[in-house]
């Protein structure tokens, strides 16, 4: 259920989502290459009701932009760097431009070799990453990616902020239009979710976070200013602490931490690498491929027979019926984004 369930809302089609959101992106500075694939992320959020990764960004990403870090017209640089690599140099620019741009030849070594890397290297990241993973499984292959973001996050046993809230993502393709895909913080929540409980005066449960002398909080703005706790305690610190070296010294690129100190107050989105990693069932599994899916296929059905739901199925609902009605966006929201002025 939406934080702002009970506020005044205003209605959107996905058409205006995208509009907006290019408007807003190019009136602040973004080259249009950058501000389509970025609108087209912040589209999708929006019209899967992923608020927290929605129009909501777009306040952030005008920020980040004037903070005069940010490269608003860098081209990425995409480099075949092995047989199984490839490399995208964002130049300081958003991520998105440099996925979309490398992403086919990724799949493509993937399916030659079985298993590929894409390695980002110097991106602003604000975004979620399952549209991501959706455009892998379109190609036919499975994907995994991660990446860290600003050290907002203490450690199990720990009180201060030293990991991020480090996303991790995957995909299997699926028959049919709805891959199997699940895609969450390692954090106990989003910062971007605990943020809009704070923008709506909402209580958050123990264990999300803590205030600024590590004591526990429901209060989201205390933990905000604290620090946040990862989930499952030391299972997702040390999954959180995997995704910092994974995507971090691993491909030679920041850590949350090393991050935040880059950022230096701007309140910028933070800027590091993110791995994305690539598969191809069929030249993994061997044998019979078709078998190997149907089985897959068996284990999702097992979910269904016992009431339970897959990850993104709540998102596959909400599209279709985005995609029928359109969206409806909290307006003070809305008019936030208005006076900006573009
Ligand atoms: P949630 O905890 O809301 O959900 C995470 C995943 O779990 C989704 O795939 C969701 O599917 C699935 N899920 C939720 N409830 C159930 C259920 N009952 N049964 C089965 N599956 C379920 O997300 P987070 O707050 O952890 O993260 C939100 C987003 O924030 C992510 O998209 C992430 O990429 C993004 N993010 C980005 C960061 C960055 O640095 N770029 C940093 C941190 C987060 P469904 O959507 O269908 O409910
Ligand atoms: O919601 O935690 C978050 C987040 C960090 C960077 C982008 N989103």
């Amino acid at each position: 259920m939406s934080v702002f369930e009970a506020q005044e809302t205003v209605a959107l089609s996905i058409e205006e989502v995208f509009a907006l959101s290019r408007r807003v992106l190019t009136g602040a500075g973004l080259s249009a290459p950058h501000a389509e694939a970025v609108a087209r992320v912040i589209t999708a959020g929006e019209r899967d009701e992923c608020a927290s990764h929605g129009l909501y960004r777009l306040p952030g990403c005008v920020m980040t932009i004037r903070s005069g870090k940010l490269s608003p017209d860098a081209e990425p640089v995409i480099t075949d760097a092995s047989p199984a690599l490839v490399r995208a140099d964002a130049g300081h620019g958003y991520s998105l431009l440099a996925f979309e741009r490398a992403a086919p030849l990724l799949a493509e070594k993937a399916r030659a070799v079985g298993v590929a890397a894409l390695v980002i290297n110097n991106c602003f990241h604000f975004s979620a990453l399952w549209p991501e993973i959706e455009q892998l499984t379109g190609m036919g292959v499975a994907a995994l990616a991660m990446t860290p973001s600003h050290s907002w996050v203490a450690p199990a046993g720990g009180r201060r902020g030293l990991l991020g809230t480090n996303p991790i993502a995957f995909g299997w393709p699926r028959p049919g239009p709805h891959p199997y895909v699940f895609d969450f913080a390692t954090s106990a929540i989003a910062r971007g979710d605990m943020a809009l409980h704070d923008i709506a005066g909402k209580p958050i449960p123990e264990g999300w976070g803590v205030d600024a002398v590590g004591r526990s909080t429901t209060n989201a703005r205390e933990a905000l200013d604290g620090a946040m706790l990862t989930f499952g305690g030391h299972k997702g610190s040390a999954l959180s602490t995997m995704i910092e070296l994974m995507a971090g010294p691993l491909i030679g690129d920041l850590t949350s931490r090393e991050s935040m100190v880059f950022d230096d107050g701007a309140k910028a989105a933070p800027m590091h690498g993110e791995l994305i990693l690539a598969f191809d069932p069929a030249v993994m599994g061997g044998g019979d491929a078709e078998a190997n899916a149907a089985r897959a296929e068996a284990l999702f059905a097992a979910f269904a027979d016992q009431g339970a739901r897959l990850p993104s199925q709540r998102r596959y609902e909400a599209r279709t019926r985005s995609l029928a009605r359109g969206v409806r966006t909290p307006k003070v929201l809305y008019d936030q984004i208005l006076a900006l002025g573009f």
